[in-house]
């Protein structure tokens, strides 16, 4: 009959980009109509406490659009504008808060701090087009879903760890890392700084304490000359190299422009060996490398090996040692968290106890404090309790969990990090041509990265006692940013949301979607990435 259906001998319907927020937003409403779109004549209106963050919404925009967006701090708003504005109501006091609308009627972003902004400012970067992260002018319709976002995070603290020690990056590289983390909303980036195979921070003898005659410049010219000596991608050594302390003042100040806050870390006592090799002082009979002139203590061998170096818990030129760099590490963080490392001291422990370890780990805490600062370190020092005070971190990432509840109940906050499922060092699959496999083998991909929650994965420690989720990536067998990128992304950003988003609105397979939908973002901001199978690629 007339009426009878035909087969479809059209083209292919298209697949339908899902609308590419991550993290997901805690509460989103459609609105009728179209969305808001940028023209030649769009403005940002901004409050003068947002115009930093109005400055670099324009820049961004600026690039790809190639249209003028004067950045202004007054004017009656048209459809086509963008307006930022300080709103103390906004999150009901709860930090980094933000509303979002965009529509036929204009765009607007309103929160209580400019941090707020700043993640308002994010999501509206990924309501637009793909290109709209490319960094030369793009033709596209620059047109938002029509929507209304409230948004705050789950969690405070939202990080990555990128290892400088076994492999150095450049200021330059480091600084692209922040650029991508930052437009995930992440709000913490740690550096470690120091490890058997490198030093890689700037220490000078300024300030030294009186009878102090170590040369703090051999820490960086001895050993900023050393890495690991191979691992890489067909056997590549590490990179070497150090930051003087301008550059690490440049990178942490250009993190804080991006609400990132840089921890420093010096692992203590252990993977110490960079720092027995420059020192000569610090090469007493109960350290792990007593030298003597006609045997210095030998650069690291360059293997992955771990768990022999320490420093001598019972001399003091270790504490000398160690409170003249904290307090030069001090005084160019203003964060307030310095990470003083505490893992795998094995060799240590094996010849003194762990109530030895322990008393060195309090000796550092107090010293930490005593410098105005919070300590953080990794989960062998949990139960230094005695010594932990609120505002402190524990980084659990392997083990035993048992310590963890009473640190918590000291008043650290756990942050979460554990090997299988936050450690993007390891290899995605058997396939991947760098990385481990100690922690996570088989498939360590987004979903194993995804799905679960960091407030109920340590029986004994409530959600409020986790400060939320760090990603670390180790540097053994990684080999500069673009590398690291390559293990980072997507896996980071499956923290990311973990750490931001409402454990109700989290769902891997529409997180696999949207992901997908980043990947073109990543693509023309010059980030690199894993286009894993997991993802569906848009
Ligand atoms: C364990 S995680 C280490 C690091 C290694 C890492 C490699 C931690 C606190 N210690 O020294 O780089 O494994 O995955």
């Amino acid at each position: 009959s007339l009426w009878e259906l035909e087969a479809w001998t059209g083209p292919e319907p298209k697949a339908v980009a899902p609308l590419g927020l991550v993290p997901i937003p805690a509460t989103l409403t459609s609105l009728e109509g179209d969305g808001f779109s940028l023209s030649p004549e769009s403005r940002v209106i901004t409050d003068s406490e947002f115009a930093a963050v109005a400055d670099q919404l324009a820049e961004r925009l600026r690039a790809s659009t190639g249209y003028d967006l004067p950045v202004v701090e007054s004017g009656e708003p048209t459809a086509s504008d963008i307006v930022l504005s300080s709103d103390p109501a906004v999150g009901d006091g709860e930090a980094e808060a933000y509303e979002l609308s965009a529509s036929d009627a204009g765009a607007s972003i309103s929160a209580a701090d400019p941090h707020g902004a700043f993640n308002g400012v994010q999501t509206l970067r990924q309501l637009f087009p793909a290109g709209a992260e490319s960094p030369t002018a793009v033709q596209a319709d620059w047109t938002t879903p029509a929507l209304e976002i409230e948004d705050s995070p789950r969690f405070g603290y939202r990080g990555i760890m990128v290892d400088v020690a076994r492999s150095f990056q450049t200021v330059d590289e480091i600084k692209r890392t922040i650029d991508a983390i930052a437009s995930f909303k992440m709000n913490r980036l740690h550096l470690h700084l120091a490890d058997d195979q490198g030093w890689r921070i700037q220490i000078t003898n300024e300030g030294r304490a009186a009878g102090d005659t170590i040369d703090y410049s051999l820490l960086t010219s001895v050993s900023g000359a050393t890495a690991m000596s191979q691992g890489g991608l067909a056997g590549a050594p590490g990179i070497t190299g150090f930051y003087t302390q301008a550059d690490y003042q440049e990178i942490v100040a250009y993190a804080q422009d991006r609400f990132v806050q840089v921890i420093p870390e010096i692992d203590l006592p252990g993977h110490t060996n960079a720092a027995l090799a420059a020192i000569p002082q610090l090469n007493t009979p109960g350290s792990s490398h007593p030298a003597t002139p006609a045997q210095p203590t030998a650069p690291h061998n360059g293997t992955g090996n771990v768990g022999y170096s320490y420093l001598d818990p019972d001399s003091e030129v270790t504490f000398t040692f160690i409170e003249h760099v904290l307090d030069q590490l001090s005084a160019i963080t203003p964060g307030d968290m310095i990470h003083i490392g505490g893992d795998e001291s094995h060799d240590m422990v094996a010849r003194y106890g762990a109530a030895k370890f322990d008393a060195f780990v309090a000796r550092v805490l107090d010293i930490v404090h005593d410098l105005g600062k919070n300590a953080n370190g990794w989960n062998e020092i949990a139960r230094t309790t005695s010594a932990m005070q609120p505002g402190d971190h524990v980084q659990y990432w392997a083990g035993s969990t048992a310590a963890l509840p009473a640190a918590a109940a000291a008043g650290a906050k756990i942050v979460a990090s554990r090997g299988s499922s936050s450690y993007i060092d390891m290899k995605y699959n058997s396939k991947t041509p760098i990385g481990l496999t100690w922690a996570c083998s088989g498939t360590c991909d987004i979903t194993q990265y995804y799905s679960w929650d960091p407030a109920t994965f340590i029986p004994g420690v409530t959600e409020g006692q986790i400060a939320g989720p760090e990603a670390p990536m180790w540097s053994e067998t990684i080999r500069g940013a673009d590398q690291a990128q390559f293990m980072i992304f997507p896996r980071a950003i499956a923290h990311a949301e973990m750490g931001w988003s409402p454990q109700a609105k989290r769902d891997a397979v529409d997180f696999a979607l949207r992901v997908g939908a980043i990947g073109a973002r990543l693509t023309a901001a010059g980030v690199n990435y894993y286009d894993t199978p997991q993802a569906t690629w848009f």
